[in-house]
C-alpha cells in the first residue's frame, strides 16, 4: 500500500496506517498483561497513568538545532509559529502525549497571539510555560539598542540592563497571558568568563532581587521557574550554577517560584534523583526537561546514554506524587542537527513514556519493606525486575487509547509527513532558534 503525503497526521490515517499491526500488538500485550500481572501489577492502572501522561514539545525543537560549527537544515522545517505549531499538532497525533507547546520569546514573537491561541486549539495544542530570553542583544529583549546583556542581565553591574531584563520578561509573561499559558521559566546565561571579573555575592544579590521584583508581576494563577545550569556559556562561573544556588533563589523571589531541573545541566556524576528528590521534599520542584547528557549540556535524546539514571529520576518523581506522576511541568529539552527534529521528538516521548511504565511496574510496597528491613540485594532486586521488563507493548497500548500510533517513528515515515512539510514549505526553510 502507498500511502500519499500528508500534512494533517489523523486518528483516522493512522488507524488506516497501522491496520497490519494491530492482531500482534494485541497478541503482545495480553502476553505482556499476564506476565506483569504475575508480579501482582495492575496493567490497566499502569495503561491509564502512561495514557494520562504528557510532555511539552519546545517550539525551537521542531526545526534542526545550530551548533557553533554549523547547522545542516533538512528542508520543509517550520516558518513561522502557527507551523511550528502544526509540527507539534503531526507530533502528538502519533504519540497522544505532546498535548502542549512551549514558547521561546523572541524565537517566536506572535504578531497576534489571539489567533495564534486559536490555530492551536483548532489543532488540539495548548501552551505549556513560557521562556524568555536575555541572553542574546535582539531588538524586542533589549529594546532600542541602548543596553546589552553581553556582561548579563539580572546580574548586571547596569541598572538599565536590570530594568529592560525584567521588561522583557514581563512582556513574556503578558503575551503568555493572552495564549493562556500559566507558567514563565526564566534560565540565564549570567556568569562570568574570567576569575575575579564579578563579585560573586554582588551578582547573586542582584538576579535575586530581580526574580523577586518578577514574582511580584506574576499574575495569580501563574508559576515562575527557575533553571540552573553550571556553565555555558559562562565558562568560569554561572549565577544560578547549582540546586543550591536555583533553591535559594526561587525561596528568595517567592512562594510560586519553583525550581526546574534539566537532565543535562549537571556536573558529571551528580546524583540528579537525588536533587529531584530533595526539591521535591520542599515543594519547589516546579519542572523538568528532559534530554541526555554524555559530556556536557548535549541536549541529546533522553533516555539515549544513562537509561538507568533516568529510570531512577521517573521513580522518584513518582515517589513524590504518590505513585502518578506529579503535577508540575515536564519539556522535552533537546536539540538535534543530524535526525529529523520530529523523528527524535518521536522518540523521545516514546523513551519517557518506556521510562514512565517501567518506574510504574516498581513493587513499592516491598520496596519500603527492603528499604525497612535494611535489605539492599532485595531492594535491586525489585528494582531490576522492572527496569528489565520489556513494556513497550504497555506503552503501544496507552497511544492507541488515545488514537494515536502503536508505532509512531514508522507511521510517521509512511504517513511522508516531511515530503509534505518540505512540498509546503521549501527544501530551503530554516526555522527560528539558535
Ligand atoms: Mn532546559
Amino acid at each position: 500500500m502507498t500511502m500519499q503525503s500528508e500534512m494533517h497526521i489523523t486518528a483516522e490515517s493512522i488507524v488506516d496506517a497501522e491496520a497490519e499491526l494491530v492482531a500482534a500488538h494485541e497478541r503482545d500485550f495480553e502476553t505482556t498483561r499476564e506476565r506483569v500481572s504475575r508480579n501482582g501489577v495492575d496493567t490497566d492502572a499502569v495503561v491509564d497513568e502512561v495514557a494520562r501522561f504528557s510532555v511539552a514539545a519546545p517550539s525551537w525543537a521542531v526545526g534542526t538545532g545550530g551548533t557553533r560549527f554549523g547547522r545542516f537544515p533538512i528542508g520543509g522545517e517550520p516558518r513561522t509559529t502557527e507551523e511550528k505549531i502544526d509540527d507539534v499538532a503531526a507530533l502528538n497525533a502519533l504519540t497522544g502525549a505532546n498535548r502542549t507547546v512551549s514558547l521561546h520569546i523572541p524565537w517566536d514573537d506572535p504578531t497576534d497571539p489571539v489567533a495564534l491561541r486559536e490555530h492551536a486549539a483548532a489543532a488540539g495544542i495548548t501552551f505549556d510555560a513560557m521562556n524568555s530570553n536575555t541572553f542574546q542583544d535582539n531588538p524586542s529583549t533589549t529594546g532600542d539598542g541602548s543596553v546589552s546583556y553581553k556582561f548579563g542581565s539580572f546580574a548586571n553591574s547596569d541598572p538599565d540592563v536590570r530594568k529592560r531584563a525584567l521588561e522583557h520578561n514581563r512582556a513574556v509573561i503578558e503575551l503568555g497571558m493572552q495564549l493562556g499559558a500559566t507558567a514563565t521559566t526564566v534560565w540565564l546565561a549570567d556568569g562570568t568568563n574570567h576569575p575575579g571579573q564579578a563579585n560573586f555575592r554582588r551578582q547573586f544579590e542582584r538576579v535575586a532581587e530581580c526574580l523577586r521584583e518578577l514574582h511580584e508581576s506574576l499574575p495569580d494563577d501563574w508559576e515562575m521557574y527557575v533553571e540552573h545550569k553550571p556553565y555555558e556559556p559562562a565558562f568560569y562561573s554561572t549565577v544560578n550554577s547549582d540546586w543550591g544556588s536555583s533553591l535559594l533563589l526561587a525561596q528568595h523571589a517567592g512562594t510560586r517560584a519553583k525550581c526546574l531541573v534539566d537532565l543535562g545541566h549537571h556536573l558529571p556524576n551528580a546524583n540528579i534523583e537525588q536533587v529531584v528528590s530533595r526539591l521535591a521534599m520542599v515543594d519547589r520542584l516546579g519542572g523538568f526537561h528532559f534530554n541526555d547528557s554524555k559530556y556536557g549540556d548535549d541536549d541529546l535524546t533522553v533516555g539515549s546514554i544513562h537509561p538507568y539514571q533516568f529510570f531512577l529520576v521517573v521513580l522518584e518523581l513518582l515517589d513524590t506524587g504518590g505513585g502518578a506522576m506529579p503535577p508540575v511541568r515536564y519539556m522535552i529539552d533537546a536539540s538535534h542537527n543530524l535526525k529529523d527534529p520530529l523523528e527524535d521528538l518521536l522518540q523521545a516521548t516514546d523513551q519517557v513514556q518506556l521510562t514512565l511504565a517501567q518506574a510504574l511496574l516498581v513493587d513499592r510496597d516491598a520496596l519500603t519493606e527492603a528499604q525497612d528491613g535494611n535489605d539492599p540485594a532485595r531492594a535491586a532486586e525489585i528494582l531490576q525486575a522492572a527496569y528489565r521488563s520489556d513494556v513497550r507493548p504497555i506503552v503501544a497500548e496507552a497511544r492507541r487509547r488515545n488514537r494515536a500510533a502503536i508505532a509512531p517513528l514508522a507511521t510517521y515515515r509512511r504517513l511522508g509527513y516531511r515530503a509534505a512539510t518540505v512540498a509546503a514549505r521549501g527544501d530551503e526553510s530554516v526555522a527560528t532558534g539558535l
